[in-house]
């Protein structure tokens, strides 16, 4: 009734679980776990849900989590107790501080989201799924043994571990305004997994500080992963043109050479224009465009969440990508249904505002046509040393 109807050929699962959003970080944290309230809602009132198959996440084991991280971390993690977050104290674990707030409800958080991640990569394993959607998930600053940036838990490479286990390749791409680190450096020594993170880069003022273009994986001889780190380090303003011409020359070029069996598509909204901390001028559109690309490739695809600060954009954004994934997006109204709970706060009642809606004047892009291409080489060149 809607214009969405259950796609043929093409089964796309959705993972989540409604406990995942009542976490609360604390009042001035800009994480918010609920603008998956938001986004889910949007998804529903669209009647979307009834193009994919539901599942409601479980709690991920403590044996699967310590498929990455340490026993000793995943102990803390657990009994850590809840504490006005303090920056003078020592840390264990880069616990408690003002990024990583220790807060009640905390392991069940990071269980739940990454039982969610774990899932959907086994549906994918196992053929139930060709796309694989947990919004929750994307969380790819963790450590094995900490916490970074708001994430506790990696279950981006708790999933690929899954996706290991029948795939030969697996490709990482990684479209969160901020560098893929945790995941990059997990995989650092492996030519199984290629990663790719676009990101804004500046070492002195924007989190957490690494992704320069130079960063292709250690160096060494007997490093079967050197090369497979590919980093696109980007200046404020970027605007969807620019954006979509580097992902899907970079993207494709990855796909020519590593020859992927599945991908993780990291759908962080954090780089798109009006976010709270991303400088990015990208809009709803181009951010779907690198879905709509990754779904052309016809791979297992496992879409994860990731950053993403201002909740309203988040959920227009990865409603958009959910109907890219189940093949409606062309069919939708762009006008948000009259009946989608806290209507009220997407200011513009359209799925794609444009930048002069969103930002009032938009960034001006620091971005110089000759830095693109100079990216594009580089990456290019480095390419020459990866091989299916
Ligand atoms: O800049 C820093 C740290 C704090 N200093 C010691 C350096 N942290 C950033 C962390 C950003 C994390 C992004 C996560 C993700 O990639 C994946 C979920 O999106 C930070 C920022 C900022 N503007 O970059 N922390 C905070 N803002 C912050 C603000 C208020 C309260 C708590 C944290
Ligand atoms: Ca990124
Ligand atoms: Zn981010």
């Amino acid at each position: 009734e809607n214009g969405i109807v259950r796609p043929k050929g093409i089964n796309v699962s959705f993972h989540l679980n409604p406990e995942i959003e009542q976490h609360h970080f604390g009042h001035s944290h800009p994480m918010k776990p609920w603008r998956l309230t938001l986004s889910k809602g949007l998804i529903i009132s669209y009647g979307m849900h009834a193009a994919m198959d539901t599942y409601v996440a479980r709690q991920a084991t403590e044996e699967e989590m310590e498929d990455f991280h340490t026993t000793d971390y995943l102990d803390y993690l657990r009994t850590a107790e809840v504490a006005i977050p303090d920056d003078s104290e020592e840390k264990p674990h880069n616990l408690g501080g003002s990024d990583c707030p220790i807060f009640e409800g905390l392991f069940d958080y990071c269980a739940l989201y990454s039982g969610a991640s774990i899932d959907a990569a086994r549906k994918l394993c196992n053929g139930q799924s060709d796309i694989a959607i947990n919004w929750s998930g994307g969380l790819h600053h963790a450590k094995k043994n900490e916490a970074s940036g708001f994430c506790y838990a990696n279950d981006i490479v708790l999933a690929i571990l899954q996706l290991l286990r029948q795939h030969p390749r697996v490709l990482y791409i990684d479209i969160d305004v901020h560098h893929g680190d945790g995941v990059e450096e997990a995989f650092w020594s492996t030519d199984r997994v290629l990663t790719v993170s676009l990101h804004k880069y500046d070492p002195v003022c924007f989190f957490p500080g690494t992704g320069d273009l130079e960063r292709n994986g250690p160096q060494s001889e007997d490093n079967p992963g050197a090369h497979h780190a590919i980093n696109v380090p980007l200046n404020d303003g970027i605007d969807d043109d620019q954006y979509i011409y580097l992902f899907e020359t970079v993207v494709g070029r990855c796909v020519d050479k590593f020859r992927p069996t599945a991908i993780v598509l990291q759908c962080g909204a954090d780089s798109l224009a009006g976010d709270r901390l991303g400088r990015f001028n990208v809009q709803v559109q181009g951010h779907g465009a690198c879905v709509s690309y990754c779904k052309s490739l016809n791979l297992p695809l496992l879409l994860v969440g990731g950053g993403g600060y201002t909740p309203r954009n988040v959920a227009r954004a990865w409603a958009h990508e959910t109907s890219i994934a189940i093949g409606c997006s062309d069919t939708i109204d762009p006008e948000i249904p009259l009946h989608t709970p806290y209507r009220e706060h997407f200011r513009h009642t359209t799925l794609f505002p444009t930048l002069e809606q969103i930002l009032g004047e938009p960034k001006p892009n620091k971005n110089s046509p000759k830095k693109i291409q100079d990216i594009v080489e580089h990456i290019t060149e480095q390419l020459r040393f990866v091989n299916a």
